[in-house]
Protein backbone atom coordinates (compact mmCIF):
# COMPACT_ATOMS: atom_id res chain seq x y z
CA UNK A 1 0.00 0.00 0.00
CA UNK A 2 1.49 3.55 -0.97
CA UNK A 3 2.31 5.85 1.88
CA UNK A 4 -0.06 8.47 2.40
CA UNK A 5 1.02 12.14 1.92
CA UNK A 6 1.45 13.89 5.45
CA UNK A 7 -1.39 15.73 6.55
CA UNK A 8 -1.06 19.41 7.15
CA UNK A 9 -2.71 20.48 10.70
CA UNK A 10 -2.83 23.74 12.57
CA UNK A 11 -1.80 23.24 15.90
CA UNK A 12 -3.62 24.46 18.93
CA UNK A 13 -1.61 24.31 21.82
CA UNK A 14 -2.61 24.87 25.25
CA UNK A 15 -0.41 23.57 28.03
CA UNK A 16 -1.26 20.55 30.19
CA UNK A 17 -0.37 20.95 33.83
CA UNK A 18 -0.91 19.50 37.26
CA UNK A 19 -2.48 16.67 35.65
CA UNK A 20 -3.05 14.09 38.84
CA UNK A 21 -3.97 17.12 41.05
CA UNK A 22 -7.35 17.38 42.67
CA UNK A 23 -8.43 20.90 41.08
CA UNK A 24 -8.33 19.64 37.44
CA UNK A 25 -11.61 18.83 36.88
CA UNK A 26 -12.74 19.00 33.21
CA UNK A 27 -10.66 18.53 29.99
CA UNK A 28 -10.68 22.45 29.78
CA UNK A 29 -9.47 23.39 33.15
CA UNK A 30 -6.42 20.62 32.15
CA UNK A 31 -6.28 22.24 28.72
CA UNK A 32 -6.64 20.91 25.50
CA UNK A 33 -4.54 19.81 22.13
CA UNK A 34 -6.29 19.91 19.11
CA UNK A 35 -4.94 19.37 15.46
CA UNK A 36 -7.38 19.87 12.79
CA UNK A 37 -6.69 18.99 9.36
CA UNK A 38 -7.60 21.51 7.29
CA UNK A 39 -9.97 20.32 4.20
CA UNK A 40 -8.18 21.26 1.73
CA UNK A 41 -5.21 18.88 2.87
CA UNK A 42 -7.57 16.09 3.57
CA UNK A 43 -9.14 16.27 0.09
CA UNK A 44 -5.76 16.57 -1.23
CA UNK A 45 -4.97 12.84 0.46
CA UNK A 46 -8.25 11.40 -0.97
CA UNK A 47 -7.62 12.05 -4.31
CA UNK A 48 -3.57 11.28 -4.43
CA UNK A 49 -4.79 7.85 -2.56
CA UNK A 50 -7.67 7.05 -4.59
CA UNK A 51 -6.50 7.83 -8.10
CA UNK A 52 -2.78 5.94 -7.01
CA UNK A 53 -4.79 2.87 -5.68
CA UNK A 54 -7.19 2.95 -8.46
CA UNK A 55 -4.13 3.37 -11.22
CA UNK A 56 -2.46 0.23 -9.95
CA UNK A 57 -2.27 -3.25 -10.49
CA UNK A 58 -3.97 -4.92 -8.56
CA UNK A 59 -6.41 -1.64 -7.78
CA UNK A 60 -6.14 -0.40 -4.12
CA UNK A 61 -7.84 1.86 -1.83
CA UNK A 62 -6.43 2.15 1.89
CA UNK A 63 -8.78 1.23 4.89
CA UNK A 64 -8.64 4.59 6.58
CA UNK A 65 -11.24 5.92 3.64
CA UNK A 66 -14.08 3.73 5.30
CA UNK A 67 -14.13 6.21 8.21
CA UNK A 68 -16.29 9.43 7.32
CA UNK A 69 -18.99 9.89 9.36
CA UNK A 70 -21.29 7.51 7.32
CA UNK A 71 -18.72 4.66 7.23
CA UNK A 72 -17.92 5.14 11.43
CA UNK A 73 -21.51 5.03 11.98
CA UNK A 74 -21.60 1.70 9.68
CA UNK A 75 -18.62 0.28 11.76
CA UNK A 76 -20.30 0.83 15.10
CA UNK A 77 -23.09 -0.96 13.45
CA UNK A 78 -20.76 -3.66 12.52
CA UNK A 79 -19.36 -4.08 16.05
CA UNK A 80 -23.37 -4.61 17.08
CA UNK A 81 -23.84 -7.67 14.65
CA UNK A 82 -24.04 -11.31 15.84
CA UNK A 83 -21.60 -12.19 13.28
CA UNK A 84 -18.91 -9.46 14.04
CA UNK A 85 -17.69 -10.77 17.44
CA UNK A 86 -14.90 -9.23 18.01
CA UNK A 87 -15.29 -5.78 19.70
CA UNK A 88 -17.78 -8.60 22.34
CA UNK A 89 -14.92 -10.73 22.64
CA UNK A 90 -12.07 -8.28 23.94
CA UNK A 91 -14.41 -5.93 25.80
CA UNK A 92 -15.26 -9.17 28.10
CA UNK A 93 -11.94 -9.87 28.18
CA UNK A 94 -11.54 -6.10 29.99
CA UNK A 95 -14.42 -6.99 31.99
CA UNK A 96 -12.87 -9.78 33.32
CA UNK A 97 -9.14 -8.90 33.90
CA UNK A 98 -8.61 -5.17 33.49
CA UNK A 99 -7.61 -4.99 36.89
CA UNK A 100 -5.11 -7.21 36.80
CA UNK A 101 -3.80 -5.38 33.03
CA UNK A 102 -3.88 -1.92 34.72
CA UNK A 103 -1.96 -2.94 38.05
CA UNK A 104 0.55 -4.78 36.10
CA UNK A 105 1.89 -1.56 34.79
CA UNK A 106 3.64 1.33 36.60
CA UNK A 107 1.48 3.96 38.54
CA UNK A 108 0.02 6.64 38.59
CA UNK A 109 -0.45 5.70 34.97
CA UNK A 110 -1.69 7.41 31.74
CA UNK A 111 -3.79 5.89 29.10
CA UNK A 112 -3.48 6.56 25.42
CA UNK A 113 -4.81 5.46 22.70
CA UNK A 114 -4.18 4.90 19.28
CA UNK A 115 -7.12 5.18 16.63
CA UNK A 116 -9.69 5.56 19.84
CA UNK A 117 -12.71 6.31 18.03
CA UNK A 118 -15.72 6.80 20.31
CA UNK A 119 -13.92 4.44 22.67
CA UNK A 120 -16.54 2.24 23.86
CA UNK A 121 -14.42 -0.22 25.51
CA UNK A 122 -12.23 1.56 27.02
CA UNK A 123 -13.96 2.66 29.98
CA UNK A 124 -13.24 -0.86 31.54
CA UNK A 125 -10.09 0.05 31.64
CA UNK A 126 -10.13 3.41 32.74
CA UNK A 127 -12.72 2.74 35.54
CA UNK A 128 -9.83 0.49 36.91
CA UNK A 129 -7.15 2.94 36.70
CA UNK A 130 -8.99 5.18 38.25
CA UNK A 131 -9.44 2.75 41.53
CA UNK A 132 -5.95 3.19 42.29
CA UNK A 133 -5.63 7.09 41.47
CA UNK A 134 -7.13 9.90 41.97
CA UNK A 135 -7.09 11.11 38.80
CA UNK A 136 -6.67 9.86 35.07
CA UNK A 137 -5.11 11.28 32.18
CA UNK A 138 -6.96 9.93 29.07
CA UNK A 139 -5.43 10.48 25.64
CA UNK A 140 -7.66 9.32 22.74
CA UNK A 141 -5.76 9.83 19.21
CA UNK A 142 -7.79 9.39 16.26
CA UNK A 143 -8.64 10.62 12.78
CA UNK A 144 -12.41 11.36 13.79
CA UNK A 145 -13.23 14.68 15.36
CA UNK A 146 -16.80 13.73 15.98
CA UNK A 147 -15.74 10.72 17.83
CA UNK A 148 -13.42 12.06 20.09
CA UNK A 149 -16.00 14.56 20.96
CA UNK A 150 -18.16 12.05 22.20
CA UNK A 151 -15.21 10.65 23.97
CA UNK A 152 -14.27 13.46 25.69
CA UNK A 153 -18.10 14.83 26.50
CA UNK A 154 -18.92 11.56 27.85
CA UNK A 155 -16.36 9.29 29.84
CA UNK A 156 -15.19 12.14 32.69
CA UNK A 157 -19.04 11.91 33.11
CA UNK A 158 -19.43 8.18 33.93
CA UNK A 159 -15.96 7.56 35.55
CA UNK A 160 -15.46 10.41 37.85
CA UNK A 161 -11.50 11.49 37.74
CA UNK A 162 -10.85 10.67 34.19
CA UNK A 163 -9.69 14.00 32.20
CA UNK A 164 -9.85 13.53 28.59
CA UNK A 165 -6.74 15.41 25.82
CA UNK A 166 -7.96 14.52 22.60
CA UNK A 167 -5.74 14.67 19.93
CA UNK A 168 -7.30 14.81 16.10
CA UNK A 169 -4.48 12.73 14.17
CA UNK A 170 -3.63 10.13 11.69
CA UNK A 171 -0.91 8.14 13.93
CA UNK A 172 0.23 6.60 10.74
CA UNK A 173 0.86 9.63 8.64
CA UNK A 174 1.32 12.24 11.21
CA UNK A 175 3.32 12.46 14.53
CA UNK A 176 0.98 12.37 17.83
CA UNK A 177 2.80 13.16 21.68
CA UNK A 178 1.84 11.18 24.65
CA UNK A 179 1.82 13.59 27.29
CA UNK A 180 3.52 12.00 30.81
CA UNK A 181 3.00 13.33 33.83
CA UNK A 182 5.79 13.93 35.95
CA UNK A 183 7.01 10.46 37.50
CA UNK A 184 4.27 8.93 36.03
CA UNK A 185 3.99 5.98 33.44
CA UNK A 186 2.30 5.33 30.25
CA UNK A 187 0.21 2.68 29.27
CA UNK A 188 -0.72 3.08 25.27
CA UNK A 189 -3.32 1.14 24.24
CA UNK A 190 -3.75 -0.32 20.23
CA UNK A 191 -6.92 -2.37 20.49
CA UNK A 192 -9.94 -3.48 18.71
CA UNK A 193 -7.20 -5.43 16.35
CA UNK A 194 -6.66 -2.34 14.53
CA UNK A 195 -2.90 -3.52 14.21
CA UNK A 196 -4.74 -6.28 11.75
CA UNK A 197 -5.13 -4.18 9.17
CA UNK A 198 -1.37 -3.55 8.24
CA UNK A 199 0.72 -5.99 6.65
CA UNK A 200 4.48 -7.23 9.11
CA UNK A 201 6.25 -4.67 7.54
CA UNK A 202 3.81 -1.23 8.37
CA UNK A 203 2.92 -2.93 11.40
CA UNK A 204 6.40 -3.20 12.83
CA UNK A 205 6.75 0.83 11.85
CA UNK A 206 3.50 1.51 13.62
CA UNK A 207 4.55 -0.55 17.04
CA UNK A 208 8.14 1.11 16.78
CA UNK A 209 7.20 4.96 16.57
CA UNK A 210 5.05 3.97 19.45
CA UNK A 211 7.84 2.30 21.26
CA UNK A 212 9.53 5.80 20.91
CA UNK A 213 7.15 7.38 23.41
CA UNK A 214 7.51 4.27 26.03
CA UNK A 215 10.71 4.58 27.74
CA UNK A 216 10.49 3.40 31.28
CA UNK A 217 10.50 -0.33 31.91
CA UNK A 218 6.81 -0.01 33.34
CA UNK A 219 5.45 1.44 30.36
CA UNK A 220 3.61 -1.00 28.48
CA UNK A 221 1.37 -1.32 25.22
CA UNK A 222 -1.92 -3.14 25.20
CA UNK A 223 -2.38 -4.59 22.13
CA UNK A 224 -6.09 -6.57 21.23
CA UNK A 225 -5.67 -8.95 18.17
CA UNK A 226 -8.37 -11.32 16.01
CA UNK A 227 -7.37 -15.08 16.38
CA UNK A 228 -6.04 -17.48 13.95
CA UNK A 229 -8.92 -19.92 13.02
CA UNK A 230 -8.36 -22.39 15.63
CA UNK A 231 -10.50 -25.71 17.52
CA UNK A 232 -12.76 -23.09 18.53
CA UNK A 233 -13.10 -20.72 15.53
CA UNK A 234 -13.93 -21.83 11.88
CA UNK A 235 -12.80 -20.48 9.06
CA UNK A 236 -16.47 -19.80 7.95
CA UNK A 237 -17.12 -18.24 11.51
CA UNK A 238 -13.97 -15.95 11.01
CA UNK A 239 -15.33 -15.09 6.89
CA UNK A 240 -18.92 -14.32 8.02
CA UNK A 241 -17.61 -11.63 10.49
CA UNK A 242 -16.64 -9.98 7.49
CA UNK A 243 -19.71 -10.80 5.25
CA UNK A 244 -22.76 -10.56 7.65
CA UNK A 245 -26.66 -11.60 6.91
CA UNK A 246 -27.79 -7.94 6.85
CA UNK A 247 -25.12 -6.60 4.44
CA UNK A 248 -24.22 -4.29 7.07
CA UNK A 249 -20.52 -4.73 5.99
CA UNK A 250 -21.22 -4.83 2.66
CA UNK A 251 -22.57 -1.22 2.86
CA UNK A 252 -19.38 -0.24 4.89
CA UNK A 253 -17.28 -1.38 2.27
CA UNK A 254 -19.25 0.31 -0.42
CA UNK A 255 -19.25 3.26 2.26
CA UNK A 256 -15.55 3.57 0.44
CA UNK A 257 -17.04 4.57 -3.63
CA UNK A 258 -20.09 6.28 -2.13
CA UNK A 259 -17.61 8.21 -0.62
CA UNK A 260 -15.38 9.25 -3.39
CA UNK A 261 -18.33 9.94 -5.49
CA UNK A 262 -19.37 12.86 -1.92
CA UNK A 263 -16.43 14.39 -2.00
CA UNK A 264 -14.30 14.06 -5.04
CA UNK A 265 -17.36 13.61 -7.35
CA UNK A 266 -16.30 10.24 -8.92
CA UNK A 267 -19.25 8.39 -10.63
CA UNK A 268 -19.16 5.27 -9.13
CA UNK A 269 -22.44 3.20 -9.65
CA UNK A 270 -22.44 1.33 -6.66
CA UNK A 271 -24.94 -1.17 -8.38
CA UNK A 272 -22.00 -2.10 -10.15
CA UNK A 273 -19.80 -3.63 -7.54
CA UNK A 274 -20.81 -6.58 -4.71
CA UNK A 275 -18.77 -6.64 -1.64
CA UNK A 276 -16.49 -9.67 -1.12
CA UNK A 277 -14.49 -10.96 2.01
CA UNK A 278 -12.69 -14.51 2.18
CA UNK A 279 -9.71 -15.88 3.96
CA UNK A 280 -6.01 -15.66 2.72
CA UNK A 281 -4.79 -18.42 4.77
CA UNK A 282 -0.92 -17.63 3.33
CA UNK A 283 -1.14 -14.11 4.66
CA UNK A 284 -3.38 -15.25 7.73
CA UNK A 285 -5.43 -12.54 6.63
CA UNK A 286 -9.29 -11.53 5.98
CA UNK A 287 -9.36 -9.71 2.86
CA UNK A 288 -12.39 -7.42 1.43
CA UNK A 289 -12.39 -6.42 -1.91
CA UNK A 290 -15.03 -4.91 -4.25
CA UNK A 291 -15.77 -6.73 -7.10
CA UNK A 292 -16.95 -5.23 -10.94
CA UNK A 293 -19.88 -7.08 -11.70
CA UNK A 294 -19.15 -5.26 -15.83
CA UNK A 295 -17.22 -3.91 -17.52
CA UNK A 296 -17.12 -0.49 -16.88
CA UNK A 297 -15.14 3.06 -16.73
CA UNK A 298 -15.51 5.53 -13.86
CA UNK A 299 -14.15 9.19 -14.06
CA UNK A 300 -12.43 11.03 -10.91
CA UNK A 301 -11.73 14.59 -11.52
CA UNK A 302 -11.12 14.18 -14.73
CA UNK A 303 -9.04 11.12 -14.74
CA UNK A 304 -10.55 7.72 -16.57
CA UNK A 305 -10.48 4.27 -14.29
CA UNK A 306 -11.54 1.60 -16.53
CA UNK A 307 -12.68 -2.35 -14.66
CA UNK A 308 -12.94 -5.50 -16.89
CA UNK A 309 -16.08 -7.75 -15.67
CA UNK A 310 -15.02 -9.32 -11.83
CA UNK A 311 -12.00 -7.38 -11.71
CA UNK A 312 -11.66 -6.08 -8.05
CA UNK A 313 -10.62 -3.32 -5.85
CA UNK A 314 -8.56 -4.65 -2.64
CA UNK A 315 -10.32 -2.48 0.30
CA UNK A 316 -8.84 -4.28 3.29
CA UNK A 317 -6.74 -6.97 4.79
CA UNK A 318 -7.62 -8.01 8.46
CA UNK A 319 -4.53 -9.96 9.85
CA UNK A 320 -5.13 -12.87 12.33
CA UNK A 321 -2.47 -13.59 14.93
CA UNK A 322 -1.44 -16.52 16.57
CA UNK A 323 0.54 -16.13 19.54
CA UNK A 324 3.52 -17.06 18.20
CA UNK A 325 2.77 -14.80 15.19
CA UNK A 326 2.10 -11.73 18.06
CA UNK A 327 5.45 -12.56 20.11
CA UNK A 328 7.40 -12.33 17.17
CA UNK A 329 6.25 -9.29 15.69
CA UNK A 330 6.47 -7.51 19.13
CA UNK A 331 9.87 -8.82 19.50
CA UNK A 332 10.95 -7.16 16.50
CA UNK A 333 9.64 -3.84 17.67
CA UNK A 334 11.13 -3.29 20.47
CA UNK A 335 8.85 -4.53 22.83
CA UNK A 336 8.85 -8.04 25.72
CA UNK A 337 7.41 -11.47 25.26
CA UNK A 338 3.58 -10.40 26.47
CA UNK A 339 1.46 -10.80 28.91
CA UNK A 340 -1.11 -13.10 26.82
CA UNK A 341 -4.93 -12.25 27.88
CA UNK A 342 -6.94 -14.85 25.82
CA UNK A 343 -11.17 -14.99 25.41
CA UNK A 344 -12.31 -17.90 27.03
CA UNK A 345 -13.92 -18.68 23.71
CA UNK A 346 -10.71 -18.51 22.05
CA UNK A 347 -11.77 -16.15 19.73
CA UNK A 348 -9.80 -12.67 20.64
CA UNK A 349 -6.67 -11.99 22.46
CA UNK A 350 -5.11 -9.15 24.54
CA UNK A 351 -1.28 -8.69 24.61
CA UNK A 352 0.53 -6.66 27.71
CA UNK A 353 4.33 -6.32 26.43
CA UNK A 354 6.57 -3.88 27.72
CA UNK A 355 9.46 -2.11 26.10
CA UNK A 356 12.72 -4.30 25.97
C1 LIG B 1 -11.60 -1.78 12.78
C2 LIG B 1 -9.87 -2.74 11.46
C3 LIG B 1 -10.57 -3.79 13.47
O1 LIG B 1 -10.61 -5.45 10.66
O2 LIG B 1 -12.25 -6.18 11.87
C4 LIG B 1 -14.87 -4.55 10.29
C5 LIG B 1 -12.67 -3.18 10.41
N1 LIG B 1 -13.79 -4.26 8.47
N2 LIG B 1 -15.53 -5.17 9.30
C6 LIG B 1 -11.62 -5.26 11.34
C7 LIG B 1 -13.75 -3.99 9.75
C8 LIG B 1 -14.89 -4.98 8.19
C9 LIG B 1 -12.10 -3.83 11.61
N3 LIG B 1 -11.04 -3.03 12.30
Amino acid sequence: MLEPKPISCIELFLPCESLYSPEVESAESAGSFLMIETTDALHEAILTEALAGLSSTPKTLPPWLFYDEAGSALFEKITELAEYYLTRAERSIFAERAEEIISSVGHPLTIAELGSGTASKTGLLLAAAARRQPRVLYQPIDVSPSALEQAAENLPKEIPGVVVRPQIANYITNGYTIERPDDGFVLALYIGSSIGNFGPEEARAILRKLRKQLKKTADAILLGVDLAPNCNKTVEQLIAAYDDAAGVTAAFNKNILARLNRELGADFNLDAFRHRAYFNPQDSRIEMHLVSTIAQTVTIEGKRITFAPGESIHTENSYKFTERALIELLRDSGYSAPQWFQGSDNHFAVALAYPA
